[in-house]
């Protein structure tokens, strides 16, 4: 702090800036002072920056927007009640045990935040309005689950069914729409997604709105977030996105409640000074919602500014420790540190000073923090409301350290809590839990179901279904890949990019498809798209491109269709998310293709691919130049060699790795048909490579083999009687598999038929199905795997070879009649050419047709001496190091 050297002349500054106040109004004070700033500036003065303002509200009390006193009122009962039924939810579900967990204290002090917002702010979905779509914190869901209660949506039966889904008819733990398919609209529990994702959601009404897809001016994407989840990168890693895009339509409200699990959030600090720099920082429109109504003319009495210092100096760890105690405390702690302070409130009781109330606990600070938030245009709104973890908790948790997995009440607690919130129930029905609701006909009955009426309907709820479905392209209409590159080399990527174009100018889906980018088009030779269709621009483009001279320079537009995220996968994947799930969101059924380098997809931002199951997300993932061995310069944190084993556990994820361009087409032709036409909650995951090679045209009848994971690709030619073996392999190594085959027919007279096998994991899916189908119906005849049906009949060991680690092929191990031995690419990769490195994790064609001698040397049909002798013959030293360690 400076020191004051001239009092009187620090007054008549302050006298003249108070009558601009008073007689020219806000907007001409601040542009006054601002000028007097740069005028110091620009005389070099030092006039340091400061990312945050005065430990107050952002909204002084005469600017609040306010409800009517019977409005507040009624609200009060029905949040009372939505509170106890929230807290019955828990305490019932762990009445007997504790496995099902459950949270109380998160909600209690967010539960003004909410009901405020549901009852006078979050619209659904109409034929006239959109919706908003909503983030809910996902340890807050018993009061969202409260609420639908006391409106009469959901049963006793169901949330005494809390966290008991198995039988049916229970609720899920977090919103989850996978396990809530018409409720929850988006998941949120993994700390940090729900704001990442709401940020993309936001651009993207943006993106459908200028692309004339959709009319979504009015909508508003409202994310709550924890105080303690702001510290995961995801929350605060795309803000800077939301204010340069202007997303006014996006609405972050924190809850400071100062803790997370297991204490303070910034005990030593505070966290809505913190965050209030950030996002001022990165251009958002703060609003700070730190005292309650009460506090207000103790405020109005601080001409001195000794109680604002107060409240500066104190940290959050004291406040949290004021409100575990009582308003004794309260006063001899925070106003009693100085006399003037202790004689502010000398006229007040305890009970009055404990009533000073935090900014997020007064319906009268929310509404006009909502109110001044929805109506903020050119920025995102975050709103900091200060809160106390556990509110009305009591003994029971309220402010303390354990109150996050408190699922337990003292009945001491319980009945202060009933008293508190003027709840009607005796003390012998205080022990029963009951759930309560207001009887129809009630006063607060009639005016709860005026409110959702007015905003359109209850929520929250979710689209299941599209009410659009499109006409997707046949197959036929890639004719191009599936006829083959007689004479000329391509990649499967350039084929996948050929598709992509050929969809993008399709009559019906053409302008439903969203290619995305992470800076890397020019990696998949995707920059032709730029000029032609665009890269998505609020502003269109401000800037002559340099390479505007250029057949496919750099255009951006505000009806672009790209989108080019940066070099940023997790929000180019939160994007992905927004568009696959626009069919819901948005009753828009997009079909977005985004393509990465295979490396940084499922390894770099997996949870959110996890989420966009959960989502029930319908769209294409394309991992590009994928392959340990086919991407060959790269080295260590490039070559990927287990995106398939990441990507096989996600379950409502298809996925591929094929090898020629018609089974690129067929794929996603299929894809298309599932996701668009059929409405199928399912997402593909294709890997693309950067190997050039020759394509072959596709074979009769091979569409459903490709679907289904394998299909005959090549018979072997000559005799039925000498050895024989079954070679399958995957994306570019089924070439070193094709060239094996020609080795092991030349040099040793061994028959090998050549399989495709596109989809390991479809094929353990299905042969799990079929196991687990035959274990459940011992008495009938048994189904047989694909796998088995495939291979029934044909000759000789099974060998497997990819471009990815053993555990790809070995998925289907257990359905492989025989002898099966898998190559795969195990270890870290390292740069040199592909030859060298198929040589080195010892998938290459000599090793292939090594490892089938071998199997046919270990089933007794040839003599071990001929493996040696194909060892030596094609230069394989046997004392090289395991690449799987090297
Ligand atoms: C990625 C991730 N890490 C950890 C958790 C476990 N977790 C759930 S809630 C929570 C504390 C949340 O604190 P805060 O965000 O402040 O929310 P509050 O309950 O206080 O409102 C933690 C650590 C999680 N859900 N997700
Ligand atoms: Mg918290």
């Amino acid at each position: 702090m400076l020191e004051d050297l001239d009092p009187a002349e620090t007054r008549e500054w302050r006298e003249a800036l108070d009558s601009v106040l008073a007689y020219e109004g806000a907007d001409r004070a601040f542009f006054l002072l601002d000028e007097v700033v740069a005028e110091a500036r620009r005389k070099g003065a030092p006039v340091p920056y400061s990312a945050t303002t005065p430990y107050l509200n952002t909204i002084p009390p005469e600017k609040e927007d306010r409800l009517s006193p019977r409005e507040l009122t009624i609200d009060h009962r029905i949040r009372s009640l939505i509170r106890w039924n929230a807290l019955a939810i828990v305490l019932r579900a762990n009445a007997e045990s504790s496995e099902l967990g459950g949270h109380i204290a998160s909600f209690q002090s967010a539960a003004t935040l909410y009901d405020v917002g549901f009852q006078h702010f979050f619209r659904a979905a109409t034929g006239q309005h959109g919706g908003d779509l909503l983030f809910i914190q996902g340890h807050s869901s018993p009061g969202i689950y409260a609420r639908s209660f006391v409106e009469g949506r959901l049963t006793e039966d169901q949330l005494r069914k809390f966290r008991m889904e198995v039988d049916g008819g229970g609720l899920s733990s977090y919103p989850h729409p996978w396990l809530m398919p018409e409720y929850w609209q988006m998941p949120t529990v993994s700390m940090g997604l729900g704001p990442i994702m709401a940020i993309y959601q936001a651009r993207f009404l943006k993106y459908l709105a200028c692309r004339g897809l959709a009319d979504t001016s009015d909508r508003k994407v409202w994310a709550f977030l924890g105080d303690g989840e702001t510290d995961e990168p995801e929350s605060l890693g795309a803000i800077a996105m939301a204010s340069r895009e202007k997303l006014d339509n996006l609405i972050f409200v924190v809850n400071c409640n100062l803790q997370r699990l297991d204490g303070p959030v910034r005990g030593n600090g505070k966290i809505v000074q913190e965050l209030e720099g950030i996002f001022r920082g990165a251009g958002w429109n703060v609003i700070k919602l730190i005292w309650g109504s009460n506090w207000d003319p103790l405020i109005a009495r601080d001409s001195t500014g000794l109680l604002l210092k107060r409240m500066e100096e104190c940290v959050d760890g004291e406040y949290q420790d004021f409100k575990s105690k009582d308003g004794a405390y309260v006063r001899e702690k925070f106003f009693g540190k100085y006399p003037e302070l202790a004689e502010m409130v000398a006229g007040m009781t305890d009970d009055e000073i404990w009533a000073l109330n935090r900014g997020g606990h007064d319906p009268v600070k929310v509404y006009a923090a909502y109110s001044a938030a929805v109506r903020t245009t050119g920025q995102p709104t975050v709103i900091l409301a200060k809160t106390i973890k556990g509110y009305g908790m009591g003994e029971s948790g309220e402010g303390q350290n354990i109150t996050h997995q408190q699922k337990h009440m003292a009945d001491v607690a319980l009945a202060r809590f009933r008293d508190r919130f003027s709840l009607p129930l005796s003390d012998e029905q205080l022990a029963e839990l009951p759930f309560l609701r207001f009887e129809d006909g009630s006063e607060e009955m009639a005016y709860l179901r005026e409110r959702r009426a007015a905003l359109g309907g209850y929520l929250p709820a979710r689209r299941r279904r599209s009410s659009q479905t499109l006409a997707v392209p046949e197959l036929s209409a890639f004719g191009g890949q599936l006829a083959g590159t007689p004479g000329r080399e391509i990649s499967t990527t350039m084929a996948f990019v050929r598709i992509l174009n050929t969809l993008l100018r399709d009559k019906a889906v053409g302008k439903r498809v969203v290619p995305i980018v992470a800076d890397e088009s020019r990696t998949f030779g995707m920059e032709g798209m730029f000029r032609q269709f665009g890269i998505f621009s609020q502003v269109g483009q401000l800037y002559q491109p340099e390479d505007a001279n250029q057949l496919m320079y750099y255009r951006e537009a505000p009806d672009g269709q790209m989108l080019q995220e940066g070099i940023n996968e997790a929000g180019a994947m939160a994007s992905w998310i927004a568009a696959a799930t626009a069919y819901s969101s948005s009753d828009i059924p997009m079909i977005p293709f985004y393509i990465f380098y295979s490396m940084f997809g499922f390894q770099r931002v997996m949870d959110l691919i996890w989420a966009a199951g959960d989502s029930r997300a319908r769209g294409f993932l394309l991992g590009g130049t994928a392959g340990r061995t086919t991407l060959n310069g790269e080295g260590l944190q490039h070559e990927d060699g287990h995106s398939h084993v990441l990507a096989s556990v996600v379950p409502s994820c298809v996925c591929y790795d094929p090898t020629y361009s018609y089974e690129v087409a067929v794929i996603i032709a299929d894809g298309l048909r599932r996701m668009v036409a059929e409405q199928e909650d399912v997402f593909f995951y294709i890997t693309l490579m950067n190997e050039n090679y020759e394509h072959p045209a596709l074979p009769e009848g091979a569409e459903a083999g490709i679907l289904r994971g394998m299909y005959l690709f090549r018979e072997a030619s000559g005799t039925a009687r000498g050895p024989s073996v079954q070679l399958l392999g995957s994306g570019t190594i089924l070439r070193e598999v094709l060239a094996g085959a020609d080795l092991l027919a030349a040099d040793y007279g061994v028959a090998a038929d050549v399989w495709s096998a596109t989809s390991f994991t479809e094929l353990r899916r299905d042969g799990l199905a079929a196991e687990r189908w035959n274990m459940l119906h011992p008495t009938e005849p048994p189904r047989r795997s694909y796998v088995e049906d495939c291979l029934a009949g044909r000759r000789g060991p099974v060998i497997a070879a990819t471009d990815y680690i053993k555990s790809f092929a070995d998925q289907i191990r257990a359905f492989v009649p025989g002898h099966y031995r898998v190559l795969g690419t195990d270890g870290y990769g390292r740069s040199d050419y592909r030859r060298n490195l198929r040589r080195f994790f010892e998938v290459d064609r000599h090793y292939v047709a090594v490892a089938a001698l071998a199997s046919l040397a270990r089933d007794g049909t040839i003599p071990a001496a001929t493996v040696a002798d194909a060892i030596s013959r094609y230069g394989i030293d046997p004392g090289k190091p395991d690449p799987a360690r090297a």
